[in-house]
């Protein structure tokens, strides 16, 4: 895996809001992320998080843009050791210039044959805590190219440090209402090679190509909280029962919800230890 950014690499990602790394996986480590994560997508079925019941039928918009399937660490043994991977972590903390990072949610968004585009959106917004240094990692396990969806970028976005969430609707145009500032800006398209990888900012505004081919692109992610980060009062991927537990300003640092997957200073490696050994699904304590 190739974790070491160089600080061009630092600066460029500062200026933007994203950055694309190539290679990021070798031949050998794609072909087990492939595996783990068609593994850990098809024991899902049709629920989106591993406590969800089945969906009934996908006939919306938003269920032809990709599919959609939260928190495969949790529940596919296999996966979670590739995700609660220390090296990653360092990264979404050099990157952002931060000494904890903890797994927020991560997401395989695979688009089948003829998907829906993505709308324009922002990512923190979506979350259950307000921060402007959130990352998220996107991984392509397949070449992802102008015609099966690849990603754009709108540059410097994030430096609005804008929490208000446009959605992601049927309108790419949507999130200009919101901030018309943002329609003059020049986008960047982010076509990747099969285990490359990009880091975007979670409040860089982002969009994805229809797939216009019968063939698959398929995406690995993980949105990522700094640690110490606090609740919000929204409930985004959290149970109404955690929900009902949590104060607005309580910490969000339950590792078997939000793993602390590195720390400059934290002892944090114990926990991942005893995630790594377990093959239950790890549910929160609070
Ligand atoms: O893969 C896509 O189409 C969208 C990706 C995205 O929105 C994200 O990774 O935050
Ligand atoms: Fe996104």
């Amino acid at each position: 895996m190739n974790t070491e950014l160089t600080q061009t690499q630092i600066e460029s990602y500062r200026n933007n809001g994203f950055i694309v790394i190539d290679n990021f996986l070798s031949d050998e480590e794609l072909g087990e992320w492939r595996g783990a994560v068609d593994q850990a997508v098809a024991a899902r079925g049709g629920r989106k998080l591993p406590w969800q019941e089945e969906a009934k039928e996908n006939t919306s918009y938003y269920d032809s843009v990709f599919i959609q399937r939260l928190n495969l660490w949790k529940d596919c043994q296999r996966f979670r050791k590739l995700m609660l991977d220390p090296r990653i972590g360092k990264m979404a903390c050099d990157l952002e210039g931060i000494d904890g990072i903890r797994i927020w949610h991560d997401q395989a968004l695979i688009k089948e044959p003829w998907a829906n585009p993505t709308s324009w959106h922002l990512d923190v917004p979506y979350w259950s805590f307000t921060s402007a240094h959130a990352t998220s990692l996107w991984v392509a396990l397949d070449d992802a190219t102008f015609e099966n969806g690849c990603l754009f970028f709108l540059p410097g976005t994030h430096k609005k440090r804008s929490f208000k969430n446009v959605g992601i609707g049927q309108n790419m145009r949507e999130i200009f209402n919101v901030h018309p500032e943002f329609a003059t800006i020049k986008s960047v398209a982010a076509p990747m090679k099969a285990g490359s990888c990009s880091f975007h900012n979670g409040l860089t505004a982002h969009a994805a190509h229809a797939n216009m081919t019968p063939g698959w692109r398929r995406a690995m992610t993980c949105g990522f909280m700094p640690d110490e980060c606090v609740f919000n009062g929204t409930q985004n991927i959290l149970k109404k029962e955690q929900v009902a537990k949590l104060k607005v300003g309580d910490p969000l640092e339950d590792d078997r919800q939000n793993p602390l997957i590195y720390h400059r200073t934290k002892e944090h490696k114990s926990k991942l230890r005893e995630f790594a050994e377990s093959s239950e699904v790890i549910e929160a304590i609070f």
